[in-house]
């Protein structure tokens, strides 16, 4: 099929994003053909993420377009769930062949959003966006939280195998197949080494894309900024890949 014409849905898993959902969704949308869609995955964000999001898809349909919808959760919280959510109406009612996802805060360029889908073209199952190899960078994070990402990640290398450098990326495509056999589990980041370890090891090809992650552009982050909070991550990171190992 035709890079073009490929059914591919963007998943976009957002609590408080306000400020960045709409330049993140305008952007992909005008880095992608008219088959490219985007999905908002909201948990009844307190400061009205899903209605930046109604917004845009109100105005999209006066033009008679339907790339993007939102999903606004109420009672329901989690990321990992969200994603899974959002791969789930993905796949059953657009008929996506190939789901990504990011984060929402900008870090991760809407610009490469494409690369990773062209590596899904071009034969991978799964396509990384990955900080760790030649090419790619971090620019987000302090020398703190780079050191414990380098170590989680050697340790994931070490259990899970040495063909992904950033098990903890989160910046994914996924072709369908995938998706359809191996269901994320996890209730924050530690899906990433979850999902990635089981692919593996059901022998589908991944394939890493470097990119540079930027700082967030507006808002406060999830994870938390102390060492504490990315201790209390941490320790699930080390589990999930122990979970997985080889
Ligand atoms: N739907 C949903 N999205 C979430 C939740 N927690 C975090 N997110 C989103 O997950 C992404 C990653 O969170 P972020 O704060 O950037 O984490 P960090 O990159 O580790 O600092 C962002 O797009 C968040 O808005 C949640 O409970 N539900
Ligand atoms: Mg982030």
């Amino acid at each position: 099929m035709e890079l073009s014409s490929l059914p591919v849905c963007t998943v976009l898993p957002t609590y408080n994003e306000r400020a960045n959902i709409g330049p993140l969704v305008e952007g992909i949308l005008a880095h992608t053909p008219p088959a490219h869609r985007v999905l908002v995955v909201d948990d009844n964000s307190p400061d009205g993420t899903w209605q930046v999001v109604e917004e845009l898809a109100a105005a999209q349909r006066r033009t008679g377009e339907h790339r993007v919808a939102v999903l606004r959760r109420i009672g329901e919280k989690g990321l990992t769930s969200a994603i899974q959510r959002g791969i789930d109406i993905a796949l059953a009612e657009y008929g996506a062949a190939v789901v990504t996802w990011m984060d929402c805060d900008l870090s991760m360029p809407p610009t490469d959003v494409p690369r990773l889908v062209q590596a899904i073209a071009a034969g991978a199952d799964v396509a990384v966006g990955s900080r760790w190899v030649p090419g790619g960078a971090d620019l987000a994070h302090g020398l703190t939280a780079r050191t414990l990402s380098r170590v989680i990640n050697g340790f994931a290398g070490l259990m899970v195998g040495p063909q992904v450098h950033d098990y903890t990326s989160g910046f994914i495509a996924a072709r369908a197949a995938v998706l359809r056999e191996i269901r994320l589990r996890g209730d924050y980041g530690e899906y990433c080494i979850d999902l990635l370890g089981r692919s593996l090891r059901a022998g589908y090809r991944v394939v890493e894309v470097p990119y540079i992650c930027v700082p967030r552009h507006a808002g406060e982050s999830k994870t938390g900024v102390n060492l504490w909070d990315y201790l209390v991550k941490g320790r699930k990171y080390v589990a999930a890949a122990w979970r997985v190992r080889r």
